[in-house]
Parts: structure tokens; sequence; C-alpha cells
């Protein structure tokens, strides 16, 4: 076993999935990636598992900002192999989930109660590349790049889980879960008995539904145009799963005319934001947990916005405290409470990534899960 700082095993090749250009409509899986020197503070995981989430879609098409070439894949879990200098909350064997963005504990936002807005790492992922390709930098996405047999992320970017948790339940709670049930405790705090509206039912939205349904919700109705995700919803709790052209009349008929008291918006589009404010009641709160365009401009009317009085928020992260919220995930999981592997409808190798893509777009998914060997 090499010490603690070595870099036995860095400098040698992995497998990993690359986006070369904003625009590119597939990845390039290559065997030439190197890992870069574990530095101190840092691990090297082995992934074993990586979901496919739509926002390593949006790094794609330009939606999130990526330093290019990069390696995708936010929404891994892995084992230690390899600890850097000074590291002492990990050791090598320690089972893993990546946090694609890591929170210090020690900012002013952490120290406020907000980890999930802490910026310690944030600009890392853009100056701090966790990869190489003939001694150029090859960055990761978010800080991360799950796409990858082997990544090295700062020890804040790695949680510790139990040894019993499979790999690909696991990595569901480093993005999707986390997100989609966060949004409903953590930013929402949905009370029992309430009306919710979740529009949207990919990974993220199934997630936020879940969510919905521990939290006691009386009513959950799901929106979303692909008929299978209408009945997967229901199944994962949605009371009632309807086409966005059905909602007015749900909602007519399910509050009175009066609107819900929380909607969620889970894909990422300024006319989805509108519906979801639209559909809320007056006083209630409007969540927007999918990631659209910086051009994609949403207008509120200058009456509306004190008649209403809602309150519209967005969600980074499920506004998740990590250290707190991952084990919570989990513990959820393991209650019965929530179910993770009902949402794999779909596994796969690394180098089917790109068909990944093609399946989450055709609405055929809800999560889909790379699993390396
Ligand atoms: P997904 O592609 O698996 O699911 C999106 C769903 O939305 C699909 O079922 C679509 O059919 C449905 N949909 C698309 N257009 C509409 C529409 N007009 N009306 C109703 N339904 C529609 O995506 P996902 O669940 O992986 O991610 C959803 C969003 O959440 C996406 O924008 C992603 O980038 C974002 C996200 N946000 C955070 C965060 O920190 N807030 C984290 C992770 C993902
Ligand atoms: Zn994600």
């Amino acid at each position: 076993m090499p010490e603690a700082g070595a870099v036995a095993e860095t400098g040698r090749s992995v497998r990993a999935a690359v986006l070369h250009e904003i625009g590119s409509s597939s990845l390039d899986i290559r065997d030439d990636i190197e890992v870069a020197p574990l530095t101190a503070g840092k691990v090297r995981i082995k992934i074993k598992a990586t979901g496919v989430c739509h926002s390593d879609l949006s790094a794609m098409n330009g939606t999130i900002p990526v330093p290019v070439p990069a390696v995708l894949g936010h929404e891994g879990a892995g084992e230690v192999v390899e600890i850097g200098a000074g590291v002492t909350e990990l050791a090598v064997g320690d089972h893993v989930v990546v946090c694609w963005s890591p929170q210090c504990g020690r900012c002013t936002d952490c120290a406020n109660g907000k980890p999930h807005l802490c910026m310690t790492y944030m600009m890392n992922a853009f100056t701090d590349a966790p990869f190489l390709r003939d001694g150029q930098s090859v960055f990761g996405m978010a800080g991360a790049g799950t796409f990858a047999e082997d990544l090295i992320v700062p020890v804040d970017g790695a949680i510790k889980i139990d040894d019993d948790v499979p790999y690909d339940i696991a990595s569901l709670v480093g993005c999707g879960v986390m997100t989609g049930v966060g949004a409903v405790f953590n930013a929402a705090r949905v009370e029992p008995g309430s009306a919710v509206l979740v529009i949207g039912c990919g990974g993220v939205g199934i997630s936020a539904i879940q969510g919905a349904k521990i939290s006691g919700a009386a009513t959950i109705v799901a929106v979303d145009m692909v008929e299978q995700k209408l009945e997967w919803a229901k199944q994962f709790g949605a009371t009632h799963a309807v086409t966005p052209g059905q909602l007015q009349s749900t909602m007519g008929l399910l509050t009175a005319g009066a609107g819900f008291d929380y909607a969620f918006e889970v894909v990422g589009r300024s006319d989805t934001i509108r519906m979801a404010y639209d559909n809320t009641r007056r006083g209630g709160t409007t969540v927007v947990v999918g990631v659209g365009k910086a051009d994609d401009m949403v207008s509120f009317s200058a009456f509306e916005l004190f008649y209403g009085e809602k309150t519209l928020r967005g969600t980074y992260y499920g506004t998740a405290n990590i250290r707190r919220d991952f084990p919570r995930m989990l513990k959820l999981w393991r209650a019965g409470q929530l179910d993770l592997e009902g949402m794999i409808t779909r596994r796969l190798k690394l180098d089917d990534v790109n068909d990944a893509f093609t399946a989450m777009q055709a609405g055929d998914v809800i999560r889909q899960v790379i699993t390396f060997d």
C-alpha cells in the first residue's frame, strides 16, 4: 500500500469519457487519460458506479459552463485507493459518494448554516484539472468527472458511507436524489397535508416526488409529456400524473383553482418555470430545481409579484448539508421510504455513455447507472 502522499499509481492511464468541445453531441471514450498527481488534501477514488444526469447533457450543450477538454460525470460513488498528505478524515478502502460541490466547513456560508453555497472549491473546476493528456490539462465536470475509472478530488468532495451500500445506489445520492429530495426537505420544507406540484419526472423529479411523499404531502401532481414518466411518477408516490395540457384543469379540480402550496420546476426552462409559478397558490412557494440557459429569460409582472406574495426560489444541490444529508438519504433508503433501486431503469458500461444521452432525451429512462468492473 502506498504511503500517504505517495504518487505511486498516478501517471497511469485510465478509461474516461471526454467532452472536447462545447456543442459536441457525443463524448470521446478513450484510454489515454492520465490521473493528475495526488497532492496534499486530496484523495484518489476508484469509481465503481456513476449515474447519468441531465446536467451532463447540459454541460455538452453549453447550458452549464464547463472548461474543455473535460471528463464529464458528477454523480458517482467508489472506493478510496490513495490518500494525499494531511488527509485524516478518509482512509484507503473507504467507500465514498462523490460530491460535485464540496463543502469546506469553514467559510462564512458553511458557518452560517448554508454549506451548499460554499464557494471554496467552486473555481477549482476551472483551474485544477484532475486529469492530463499528453501533458495538457483535462478538467472534470464541476470539479468531479466520474465518467472515468479513477478520479482525484479534495477530501471534502468525498463523503464516507457504510461498506454495505451498493455502489449504484450510493451514486444516485451524489446528485439527482440529493437534489430532488433536498429541494423538498431543505428548500421548500414541505409540510404534511400539502398540495405539491412537480413538473418534469426524470431522476431529479422522481426524487422530488419521493421527497414529497415522505414529507406527508396529501396531493402530489406530476407533470410530464412522456406517458411512461407519468406511470413511473405514480409508482413513486404521485397521486395524480398529467400532461402539461391537462395541468390547468387538474389544478382547478384539486385545489379549487387556488393553486398548489409548493410547485417544483424540474426541467430547466423558462416556460415551465412560469407554469410552476402560475400554478402556485397565493403565499405558496415555487422552487426552481431545473438548470436552464443563462439567456432564457423568465418574466413576471410587477403587479403579480406583489399580489401573489409567492416565494420564488432556486435550489442549488438540494440546498444540502452533505455531511448530514447524504447519510440521511441512505437512512431513508434503508428504511424502505426512498426507493433507489426502482429509479435505476438501465445499467450500462462507460462505452455506451452516448447511448445513455439518447435514451435520456427520448424519455425512456428514470436514471441510468454506468458501472465499472
Ligand atoms: P431528465 O432529462 O432525466 O428529466 C427531465 C424530465 O422533464 C423528462 O422526463 C422530460 O420528459 C420532462 N420534460 C421536458 N420538458 C418538459 C415540459 N415542457 N413539461 C413537462 N415535462 C418536461 O433530467 P434530470 O431529472 O436528470 O434533471 C432535471 C433538471 O434538474 C435538469 O435541468 C438538471 O440540469 C437539473 C438539476 N439541477 C440540480 C440543482 O442543483 N438544482 C442538480 C441536478 C440536476
Ligand atoms: Zn446532476
